[in-house]
């Protein structure tokens, strides 16, 4: 069996830079591993470029033209586990029982190889039979008619086209619920809802030209080695020109530190590397709303200091007049925060605080990149507003070099809700579908992430279907959502590989249906088709597939969305599901007819090399807001945490390894944290270790500290030293998910608390 937990431990200092040929390593690794014949890639060398496939890693925005290679070790990695030789047949199902396949791990699940055949659970032997597409889609369709359709949830992981996703919602809509959750409720719904708020639209305003005119950037939580290695180049040549670049992140990593292009020659020759981060300040977890305080405070006081006395006004006071409102009531409460609490509550020096803010006052336009770090507390929404807040008092939003420029997890995770795969009402295009196509569609919110998992649990959800992802394994409360999903009366999952959601049956009726991949050939009636995908940046670019299919069993995520729809759907002159699978590009005149303001002529545009920039409105300074300005918010208090300090209670923040992507574990090599061999740690720092009592290298268990008397543990970890902040500690996601209670999540937006969890160590 290639059961493999990853428990042979090999931790040491990685003494490289990111990117380098340690990354040219990994990549040399994968290949064969995944069994990937020399043709193919050549695939590699098509990704992320004009009349190739668009990466299916993350959202990071295609330069144009593009780098001779435009791909990253990650990427790589995504690509290689994708088209893999290796097959999980139905025969591979007659061997396993999914009582036995709950032992493996997560990463043996994906390991084995792609799905190659739709499948329905049969309860009698506990395994998946095969099962004809014909007899899934009528079955699921009559289940799905047979209970209210506000009990049903239509997840999507971010990976789904806009094509398919713009199917997607459309059914789910007709079939009478907009419980249109995806992963962004788990990552950037802060940055959505916070934006929305604040600016007027949902995304950020930078596009990749910002890295060329900013001249300092401003880096909070975000780890770019690891999740969107290819933004180095744009760092590198931006600390080239002198930029600075000021990074909070309470772990020092590697790719916020140095950088070794791989695709420059000269530097892997020589082991030339440039320094990345200028500054680095290693925050406390949910530190930063006080970080923003301080320099916000630093900032608006020297301007009081230099109107007093004539000098030069360090804040764009015509700016703040002419495009904001509530900068007073801001204003009164920087002035009023006290530095020793700052400092405290972000775990540094008010000096510290005060190097960064003196270089955001020189600076004429600055960048803002910010990640998970920001978005997973309880008062995300408010870390988002503060990074608004401190853009503001400068003007730095709507000029070349400057604006908030949230880096997006999934490949397609912000185009689908840009096609209508939201919760919210106000956000889709509703009316529009109404009048299009002449239904009645429902107006009231649907459910978001959290709210679906509270419906599992309570029995009010009574079907799920999930357009890709690991649902019970991304979320937070895993025990309690395994054991309430087995009383679901039904669970459909279209996905590439094995997971472990896939092997929590429902009590009614299970399906695994398997999908073709972005990197390959999707041919329908009228020939190949093309896709598309909106990046991070709001470009959105042509995707084109060439690899054979894993399986001629494979349907296209299109072809099954479709293929539910009808089967569920009283007919419909004016849907033609058919139609539309047989060419996409009339699925994408439906989303220029409904969207026009984004995607007008969208097939003509698609042709274009580079794709099109769907626009932005708060980039030209058109403030889409109830008050028509930008709005500062006052903060509430100073820590993103939502819960007090107390002792021996950590602060638990759940990471990334750069041998992962989300719940797809490529392997047990966090290469730039120097952790091999185990994804079983925490993380801690040597004073920390000593004050606890325990010694590296010791075996202890997590215990979560909600207090809401539920008992949540994880165990077998090993403490690990590692530089950390005082008061917090580290371990991996989707591992410590048990740990985290479903109501410790963002106040507005709902996105679970990941960065700060309270727990306690047992031993
Ligand atoms: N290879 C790879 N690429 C990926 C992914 C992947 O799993 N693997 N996932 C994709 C997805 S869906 C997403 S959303 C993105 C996620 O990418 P990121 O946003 O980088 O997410 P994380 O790795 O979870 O955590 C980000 C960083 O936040 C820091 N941090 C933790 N708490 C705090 C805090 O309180 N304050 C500050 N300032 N920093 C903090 C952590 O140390 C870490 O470096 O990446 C995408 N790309
Ligand atoms: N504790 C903690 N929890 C977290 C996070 C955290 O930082 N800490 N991060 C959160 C974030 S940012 C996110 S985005 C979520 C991620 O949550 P999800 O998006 O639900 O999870 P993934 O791990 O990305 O999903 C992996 C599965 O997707 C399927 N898949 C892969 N490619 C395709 C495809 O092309 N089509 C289809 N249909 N299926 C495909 C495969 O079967 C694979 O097993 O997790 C969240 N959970
Ligand atoms: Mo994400």
């Amino acid at each position: 069996m290639t059961e493999q937990r990853g428990d042979k431990p090999d931790i040491k200092p990685f003494p490289g830079p990111a990117g380098g040929w340690g990354s040219m390593r990994s990549v040399a690794e994968i290949l064969p591993r995944e069994k990937v014949p020399p043709i193919a890639v050549v695939e590699l060398l098509r990704q992320n470029k004009p009349d190739g496939f668009a990466c299916v890693s993350c959202a990071w925005p295609k330069p144009h033209p593009p780098h001779t290679a435009e791909f990253c070790e990650e990427g790589a990695k995504a690509t290689a586990w994708e088209i893999t030789t290796r097959r999980t047949t139905p025969d591979f199902f007659r061997e396993h029982s999914l009582t036995a396949l709950r032992e493996w791990s997560d990463y043996a699940l994906e390991e084995h190889g792609r799905l190659t055949d739709p499948l329905r659970y049969d309860p009698e032997t506990d395994r998946y039979v095969i099962v004809p597409w014909e007899t899934a889609f009528a079955d699921i369709a009559a289940r799905l008619r047979a209970i209210d359709p506000k009990a049903t949830i239509f997840y999507a992981s971010g990976r789904a086209s806009l094509e398919t996703s713009y199917l997607y919602q459309l059914m789910a809509r007709m079939y009478g619920n907009q419980n249109l959750p995806d992963s962004s409720n788990m990552c950037h719904e802060s940055t959505s809802v916070g934006l929305k708020a604040a600016i007027g639209v949902p995304v950020g305003t930078t596009t990749l030209d910002d890295f060329e005119h900013c001249d300092a950037i401003f880096f909070f939580g975000q780890n770019v080695g690891t999740n969107a290695p290819r933004m180095l180049h744009q760092l590198r040549s931006a600390r080239k020109r002198g930029v600075e670049v000021i990074t909070f992140n309470p772990l020092r990593e590697r790719g916020l530190e140095r950088f070794t292009d791989p695709q420059n020659p000269i530097e892997m020759a020589t082991g030339g590397e440039t320094v990345i981060s200028t500054q680095y300040h290693q925050v406390r977890a949910g530190g930063d709303i006080a970080v923003m305080t301080g320099i916000a405070k630093y900032l608006i006081e020297a301007d009081d200091a230099a109107r007093a006395s004539g000098g030069e006004a360090v804040l764009d006071h015509a700016f703040i007049a002419e495009h904001t409102d509530g900068f007073e009531a801001y204003a009164a409460k920087m002035r009023a925060a006290d530095w020793d609490e700052i400092a405290a509550a972000a775990g540094l020096t008010r000096q510290a605080i005060e190097n960064a803010a003196r270089v955001y006052a020189k600076s004429k336009a600055v960048m803002a990149i910010y990640g998970m770090g920001l978005t997973q507390h309880v008062k995300g929404v408010e870390n988002v507003r503060m990074l608004v807040n401190l853009l503001l008092l400068r003007g730095n939003i709507g000029k070349p070099g400057a604006g908030p420029c949230p880096v997006r997890g999934h490949s397609n995770v912000q185009g689908q809700r840009t096609v209508g795969i939201t919760e919210k009402t106000e956000l889709a295009p509703v009316a529009k579908m109404k009048e299009r196509y002449g239904f009645d569609s429902p107006t009231e919110k649907g459910l978001d992430t959290v709210e679906a998992c509270r419906g599992v649990i309570d029995g009010s959800v009574r079907a799920f279907v999930a357009l890709g992802g690991n649902f019970i394994r991304a979320v937070p409360e895993t025990r309690a959502m395994e054991a309430a999903w087995r009383d679901l009366d039904l669970s459909v999952q279209i996905a590439t590989k094995l997971n472990r959601n896939h092997l929590i049956p429902a009590r009614g009726a299970t399906y695994l249906l398997p999908c073709l991949g972005r990197i390959e050939l999707d041919q329908q009636a009228s020939g190949a088709q093309i896709v598309s995908v909106e990046d991070s940046a709001s470009v959105i670019h042509a995707s084109r597939g060439r690899v054979a299919p894993a399986s001629p069993n494979l349907l296209s995520e299109t072809a099954i969305v479709a293929g539910i729809a009808k089967a569920l759907l009283p007919p419909n002159p004016k849907v033609e599901w058919d139609r539309w699978v047989g060419d996409y590009s009339l699925i994408r005149d439906e989303i220029a007819a409904v969207i026009p303001n984004f995607f007008a002529d969208f097939n003509a545009r698609l042709k274009a090399p580079g794709g099109f920039w769907k626009g932005n409105k708060a980039a030209e300074r058109i403030w889409q807001t109830p008050s028509g300005k930008a709005e500062f918010l006052v903060p509430t208090g100073l820590d993103a945490a939502g819960f007090a300090d107390a002792e021996g209670r950590y602060r638990l923040m759940t990471i990334r390894s750069n041998d992962q992507f989300n719940t797809t574990i490529y392997g047990y090599d966090d290469r730039f944290r120097g952790i091999k061999g185990t994804r079983q740690v925490i993380l801690m720092n040597g004073a920390e270790i000593a004050r606890a009592g325990l010694t590296d290298g010791q075996m202890v268990a997590l215990e979560s500290d909600a207090g809401d008397g539920t008992t949540r543990v994880v165990e077998g970890l090993r403490v690990t030293t590692y530089s950390v902040p005082d008061g917090c500690i580290a371990a991996y996601y989707p591992e410590c998910n048990p740990l985290i209670a479903l109501d410790h999540h963002a106040e507005e937006s709902h996105v679970p608390a990941a960065k700060s969890v309270p727990v306690r160590i047992r031993t």
